[in-house]
């Protein structure tokens, strides 16, 4: 292709390349293969790509309109209470606050995405807004690293289109660089973070005081991610650049510095933490997701930016020792950075799913794809991708807060194959987000992604990227006001210009104080998407690529270290692994002593047994809890639209085997269900309300059992609590048989509750569903006149009139909707949904626990019936659940009581026994750093 020089795609950059050229080289590989795809799946139409580009405004509309209209000048919509959330008012949630610093984040966060998205009135409204109201001066403690890429990205992306348009001569004639102006005040009261001897930032910073002040509230931390610290130099070097004050940039390369000379010199691996003052690595797991992610991303895209070959040969150096530890394709497995042969985890978390989009623009497609397909195979099995996952695809933790990296990937893909498949990929994260994350007041992030509950949560990232990126993915490039290939995008997907690499580059020159040898072609290799190998003569070839992969999900057997594994496969035999122990097993306890021996191989094994055993006790701990529960509000006008996290209990109907109780709530009398109902007539037939408190929650579903109740919802009593901020449990019995309580009874916090409370307030008739997991809307629907939006998930039918809760009050009854209301008939979609639970066993499984602890010893136990495949010793798959069962048989033999759970208590001993070989691998661990 020609244009950036007429150098093609797939040709190494230059070395030493001019500056705007290697930009525009880099930025051009993203756009380089559209054309390229000529077969394979489907084409999409036009008018399709429009359709759904159309249904991604619509949807940023019912986002932004939803945050201005209810939420703003607070830095986040709750979408669940429609209101904002303001900081010190609502129980804080920890380190995910540190985002809100009382500067209208979801605002700023937003600005670009109006422009990208075509609404540049909106835009020059929202940039005013952002001029009259925003105050960086707020007595409040922040995240550096979420405030410079939210709020100073925000602004700088901002300003960034805001002088194109007014270039362009239309739009914003008035600005005169306030943005910019904004951008600099906060970047100069980020400053006083990195006043520390290595030059990493402090992780947290005073708005108002900084971080030394008394009131400063901060400025003890010793210990930051890698991320925070690695992750300033696009948005300080763009300050830098547009501002003419270099400081900002000589700051961010010498916190970059200072990592990169950190780095564990023989794998090339950084670890999660660091010492800000020592530079000792804290945490030295390493992986590509969480804590890590941003810096490798920003290395390359610094050298887009700026056109410095140091950032180059970093990214490189760490992409080669990425490749050859962590990538185990599909899989990106967090390994040690002294050890990078041993795996530090069994999972894999959501961050990660940006890493397909950097291989991109690395220009290495092929483990690219796989990764996507393998993350897209998640994704088809439980709507969205869990925050956390295990190497067999269970659920590891269950939250998803509508991150957008799945879709940044998806973008970039599409870009470099131009093969359809990644629109349709595309269509599906549209019509998963309107069936399952839109409420009636924005899109709420979800809490389980099992369960399909709510969380009351829309974080900016998501007005931020998510739009963007789908709304790229569909459009041509007359969609777009100007052209986008101009622009790199940071990692919270502002624009920043790449003419900013010719633009006062004198200052990068000055500050290089790192030093690197000179550069051979093969730093550069990949550079580009290298189209003539990635599609041989062979347009299917991406999806050959993929194919293999189809069934990754559901057919996997868990996979712990494949490449331990295959390097046995030769004849040796393969090491002990925690999942195969047997504490019956006489050859088992002989390779245990064998791991205990001198020989740093055995300890390495037996280190990694050690962990394994930990975590698989854990995970043991964690099957014997119950998953939590769903309660789904299905009357007008919530239709479905709001799920409930409810905790189960340990009595009463088992939602997870019998089908969902579904009726009228009513509040009992006494509220606290602690004696007999004085009005059985109002609960009778209808789910009644009980507060916690003052009795057994078995003692309350008693008496309102007797009173008639078909279902029982208790409501914590401790004002304010909420899932949110609180593990969830279940419900003990009292000690004695329960077997009388024959109705579902299950748990929501306080403010769970009072949405139901406050919703009979506002309608009086509320009906609900409790189940183990949300159900389909059209299914909940069934046989009613409801408006086709609601069913259809299809938000072009929807306005505001229809979905906002206040105008809803005056349209009560079901007669009252649209005329494009229609009837359902639900047989199949039952059907379908039945047999999609049976084919997934698993998404039901309660190994898929998490965050729900039991306030008293539960006496479930794991469930024989699931279908768990394991490798066994020689990697075949076998059946888990019977190994699990086998054994348990022979144990029972000799005694009744003793459980698959007990099974693995020798560890304890075993723990003992290793200590002193744990005591000299650390000291081992030691000496290498
Ligand atoms: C965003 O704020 C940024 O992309 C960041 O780098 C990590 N991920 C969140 C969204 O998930």
């Amino acid at each position: 292709m020609s244009g950036a020089g007429g150098r093609g795609c797939g040709s190494p950059v230059p070395q030493r390349a001019p500056w705007s050229l290697v930009a525009a080289t880099a930025a051009f590989c993203l756009v380089s293969a559209t054309s390229v795809w000529t077969a394979g799946a489907e084409p999409m139409s036009r008018e399709e790509k429009q359709k759904l580009g159309n249904q991604v405004l619509e949807m940023f509309d019912h986002a932004y309109g939803n945050y201005m209209e209810h939420a703003y000048p607070a830095d986040e919509l709750m979408p669940l209470t429609c209101r904002g959330r303001v900081r010190g008012q609502e129980p804080s949630r920890g380190d995910v606050d540190d985002a809100l610093g009382k500067f209208s984040l979801t605002l700023i966060d937003s600005l670009d995405t109006l422009v990208v998205l075509n609404k540049t009135k909106e835009f020059e409204d929202a940039v005013r807004k952002v001029l009259r109201d925003v105050n960086l001066d707020n007595d409040v403690v922040v995240s550096v690293f979420e405030t410079n890429i939210r709020v100073l990205g925000g602004l700088l992306g901002g300003h960034s289109l805001a002088i194109m348009l007014k270039e362009k001569g239309e739009y914003m004639q008035w600005y005169n660089d306030e943005l910019l102006q904004m951008a600099k005040q906060l970047g100069y009261k980020l400053l006083p973070a990195f006043n520390t001897t290595s030059g990493l930032p402090y992780p947290r910073i005073n708005l108002k005081f900084g971080i030394r002040k008394p009131e400063a509230r901060t400025g003890t931390e010793t210990d930051t991610c890698t991320a925070c610290a690695g992750t300033l130099i696009l948005e300080f070097a763009a300050l830098s650049r547009f501002t003419g004050a270099t400081i900002f940039e000589e700051y961010a390369r010498k916190a970059l510095d200072f990592l990169w000379e950190k780095r564990q010199r023989s794998s090339n691996l950084v670890g999660v933490t660091i010492n800000i003052h020592t530079g000792d690595w804290v945490r030295k797991d390493s992986g590509v997701g969480a804590g890590i992610d941003s810096y490798y991303e920003y290395l390359l895209k610094a050298y887009v930016l700026l056109g410095d070959d140091s950032f180059l040969e970093r990214f490189n150096t760490h992409y080669d020792a990425i490749m050859r530890y962590i990538s185990q394709p599909p899989l990106l497995l967090d390994v040690h950075i002294h050890k990078p042969m041993l795996n530090a985890r069994t999972w894999m978390d959501a961050l990660l799913a940006f890493f397909p989009g950097l291989q991109v623009l690395k220009g290495d497609i092929r483990p690219a794809i796989e990764t996507h397909e393998m993350l897209y195979q998640v994704i088809k099995k439980h709507n969205f991708l869990p925050e956390a996952f295990t190497t067999d695809f269970r659920v590891h933790w269950a939250q998803h807060p509508l991150r957008p990296e799945f879709a940044e990937s998806t973008y970039f893909l599409y870009k470099a194959t131009g093969d359809p498949y990644y629109l349709e990929v595309g269509k599906t994260l549209i019509e998963n987000l309107n069936k399952y994350a839109r409420v009636p007041c924005g899109f709420a992030a979800m809490k389980d992604v099992r369960t399909g509950s709510h969380e009351d949560r829309m974080d900016s990232f998501f007005l931020a990227e998510m739009f963007k990126y789908l709304y790229l993915l569909f459009a041509d490039k007359e969609d777009i006001i100007f052209d986008i290939e101009d622009y790199i995008f940071t990692t919270e997907a502002h624009l920043l210009p790449l003419w900013l690499s010719t633009t006062n580059q004198s200052i990068s020159k000055k500050n290089i104080t790192s030093e690197y040898t000179e550069l051979d072609d093969s730093n550069f290799d990949w550079t580009c998407p290298n189209t003539q190998i990635l599609f041989p003569n062979d347009p299917l070839y991406a999806q050959s690529i993929r194919e293999p992969l189809k069934n990754v999900v559901d057919k996997s057997c868990p996979r712990g270290i494949i490449r331990v594994e295959e390097s046995f496969r030769s004849g040796a035999k393969p090491p002990l692994r925690a999942r195969d122990f047997m504490a019956t097993n006489p050859e088992h306890l002989e390779i245990l002593k064998k791991m205990g021996a001198a020989s740093s191989i055995d300890a390495e094994d037996g280190l990694r047994f050690m962990q394994e055993m930990i975590e698989l006790s854990s995970q043991q701990q964690k099957e014997q809890q119950l998953p939590p529960r769903a309660v789904q509000i299905v009357s007008h006008p919530f239709f479905g639209r709001v799920v409930l996290t409810a905790g189960p209990a340990q009595f009463g109907l088992d939602l997870s085997k019998h089908k969902e109780t579904r009726g009228f709530v009513a509040s009992s009398k006494p509220y606290n269900g602690c004696s007999e109902l004085t009005n059985p007539e109002a609960v009778m037939g209808k789910i009644a309300l009980i507060q916690r408190g003052q009795c057994m929650f078995a003692e309350k579903a008693r008496n309102i059992q007797n009173a008639g109740a078909i279902g029982g919802i208790v409501i914590d009593d401790n004002e304010g609590s909420s899932s949110d901020t609180a593990p969830l449990f279940q419900m003990a019995g009292d000690g004695k048989d329960t077997d009388d309580i024959k109705i579902p009874m299950l748990f929501l916090f306080s403010k769970e509750g009072s949405i139901i409370l406050d919703a009979i307030r506002e309608y009086e008739e509320v009906e609900v569903l409790l189940s183990d997991k949300a159900k389909d809307r059209a299914a909940i629907l069934k046989g009613k006149m409801i408006p086709s939006y609601i069913i259809n998930s299809n938000p072009e039918m929807e306005n505001e009139e229809q979905s906002s809760p206040e105008n809803d009050s005056q349209n009560q009854s079901d007669e009252q909707v649209s005329s494009s209301s229609q009837e359902v008939d639900l047989v199949d979609q039952e059907s379908s949904e039945e047999s999609s639970l049976n084919s997934h066993p698993e998404s039901l499984s309660p190994a898929d626990t998490d965050n729900v602890a039991s306030i008293s010893p539960s006496e479930q136990t794991s469930d024989p019936t699931e279908n768990h495949e394991t490798t066994n010793l020689n990697g075949e798959c076998t059946d888990l659940d019977n190994q699990l069962q086998e054994q348990s048989e022979t144990e029972e033999d000799s005694n009744p009581n003793v459980s698959w759970g007990k099974k693995v208590q020798p560890i304890d001993s075993i723990l003992a026994d290793w200590n002193e070989d744990i005591e000299a691998f650390e000291m081992m661990e030691k000496d290498e750093l």
